[in-house]
C-alpha cells in the first residue's frame, strides 16, 4: 500500500471553488503543504468523474501525494486511484475491500461511537470524523460529534482518524488536541482566493502544534 499521511487532506467541490480551476486549486493546494487529495463529485456524469480523476491523479503522481476517490468503487478502478472513502451508506466496508484488493486505502466516515466500533472490526486504513462541526458545504450530515464526540471516538478507534466539517485555521488545534491524526477541509482551500497559501497556512499551523 501506498504510506500515506492524514495531517492535511484536501476533499474538492467545484462548487465553493469560486476562483479557479479544479487542477489549479489542487496544484496549488499540493504545493501549500496537502499530504492527501480526495476526489469528491456529486452532481457529474461517469464520463466527466473518469476523466477529471485521471487528471488530478496525474498532478498528483508529479507530487507523490496519494489521490483518493470519493464512492463510487468503478471510478477508483478505472482511474487506478490510490484509495476510496466511503461514508455510511455507500457499499459496505468489507465489499469495498474485495473490490479494491490490501493494496488500496480505504478510508471510512464514522458519525458516532458506535460507527467507530464497527470500524474497528475491520482493515479500514483511516476514519474520518465525520462531521466535526456543521458546515453549509455538506448539510446532509449526521449530528455533529463537536469536540467532545473526537475525543470519545478517538480513545476507543484502532485507526487513525481525520476530522472533517467546518474546519479552519482558528479551530484545528482544538481537532487535532482532541486525538484527531489530520485534518480534512473542503472550503477552507476550495472557496480562498489563494489556495496555495491558505494550504501553506493550515499546514505551518499542523507542523507547529
Ligand atoms: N463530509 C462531512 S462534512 C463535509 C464532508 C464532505 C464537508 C466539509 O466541508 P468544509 O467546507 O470543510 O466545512
Ligand atoms: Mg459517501
Amino acid at each position: 500500500m501506498r504510506p500515506f499521511d492524514l495531517s492535511l487532506y484536501l476533499v474538492t467541490d467545484r462548487n465553493p471553488s469560486l476562483h479557479f480551476p479544479l487542477e489549479k486549486i489542487v496544484e496549488e493546494a499540493v504545493e501549500g503543504g496537502v499530504t492527501m487529495v480526495q476526489l469528491r463529485e456529486k452532481d457529474c456524469t461517469s464520463r466527466e468523474f473518469y476523466e477529471i480523476a485521471l487528471r488530478l491523479k496525474r498532478i498528483l503522481l508529479r507530487h507523490a501525494v496519494p489521490f483518493i476517490i470519493n464512492d463510487r468503487v468503478d471510478i477508483a478502478l478505472a482511474c487506478d486511484a490510490d484509495g476510496l472513502h466511503i461514508g455510511q451508506s455507500d457499499l459496505p466496508y468489507p465489499v469495498v475491500r474485495t473490490l479494491l484488493g490490501k493494496e488500496k486505502i480505504i478510508g471510512l466516515s464514522v458519525e458516532n461511537v458506535q460507527d467507530a466500533l464497527v470500524a474497528n472490526s475491520y482493515d479500514v486504513d483511516y476514519i474520518a470524523f465525520s462531521p466535526v462541526f456543521g458546515t453549509p458545504t455538506k448539510t446532509n450530515t449526521a449530528c455533529p460529534l463537536g469536540l467532545e464526540g473526537v475525543r470519545e471516538i478517538s480513545a476507543i478507534s484502532d485507526h487513525p482518524g481525520v476530522g472533517i466539517g467546518g474546519l479552519h485555521a482558528a479551530n484545528i488545534r482544538d481537532v487535532l488536541e482532541a486525538g484527531a491524526d489530520g485534518i480534512a477541509v473542503v472550503s477552507a482551500i476550495m472557496s480562498s482566493p489563494d489556495p496555495r497559501q491558505s494550504a501553506m497556512q493550515l499546514s505551518n499551523l499542523i507542523k507547529n502544534l
